[in-house]
């Protein structure tokens, strides 16, 4: 949103100051259907790794429909992980979270702290989402400047702020920014967002990843999207050699 007044804040910056950065119109119309029917055969046929009451887990979605790789693929997604992670980037887990109308919000909680703590902006959770969400449907919230005192709670919670996505939004936020799936108000119906998280290359992936294993995937893949399942680095992409040349 432009900011009168205001100096322009590349993803970074906005990520190193608030916690969180955010984009829209990610998708095609082409890629935005295919999202979406590849969503509703999921909840339909998938198997989850677990159903709650409040929220249904798929994980290692790219697997299950072509819509979900290619999300991979996305420009301005691989823009923004460039400029936060670095040449290195490759994913650490991918999934579908489905909101279920409780009538209420989930716990604020930070993610994965036993790498956030050390490494705060490079465990990227990216969110996108297919449809537009309301205040009371769900959305997904988070608290800025929150990953800055990752010992501070409660004290930060009346500054969370609501994401109200539409269509294509991105909304990607470090593993140590407080987040939740906010009030899902009954009636609503359910709320499925996908979950991309993205690591430096020398980070381990999550243990339940199999995407580097799934040879469907490998076979088809670009030099990027190998190097982003943890399969091999793209040509000219070096972590271990240095030159000043
Ligand atoms: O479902 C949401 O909007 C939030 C998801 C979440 O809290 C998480 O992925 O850790």
């Amino acid at each position: 949103m432009p900011n009168l007044g205001q100096p322009h804040l590349t993803r970074l910056e906005h990520l190193n100051r608030y916690g969180y950065y955010t984009d829209h119109d990610l998708f095609t119309p082409d890629h935005l259907g295919r999202l979406r029917d590849a969503l509703a055969r999921l909840q339909r046929d998938a198997k989850p790794e677990y159903d709650h009451a409040h929220q249904t887990y798929f994980p290692n979605i790219i697997e299950f429909d072509d819509a979900f790789a290619e999300v991979l693929d996305n420009t301005r997604l691989l823009e923004g992980l460039f400029e936060v992670i670095g040449p290195d980037v490759q994913l650490y887990a991918n999934e579908v979270l489905v909101s279920k109308p409780t009538g209420k919000a989930l716990g604020w909680h930070r993610d994965k702290m036993s790498i956030g703590k050390h490494c705060p902006n490079m465990f990227l959770k990216v969110c996108l989402y297919v449809d537009e969400l309301t205040i009371d449907a769900g959305p997904t919230g988070v608290v800025p400047e929150s990953h800055f005192d990752i010992y501070k709670g409660e004290e930060f919670y009346p500054h969370k702020i609501d994401f109200l996505a539409k269509p294509g939004s991105m909304l990607a936020f470090a593993a140590s920014t407080m987040h939740r799936a906010g009030l899902h108000v009954e009636g609503k119906p359910p709320r499925p967002a996908m979950f991309f998280v993205f690591i430096p290359w020398w980070i381990k992936q999550a243990v339940y990843y199999t995407g580097h294993k799934c040879q469907k995937l490998i076979d088809t893949a670009s030099p990027m999207r190998l190097q982003l399942l943890g399969v091999q680095m793209r040509p000219g992409i070096s972590m271990d050699s240095f030159t000043s040349v």
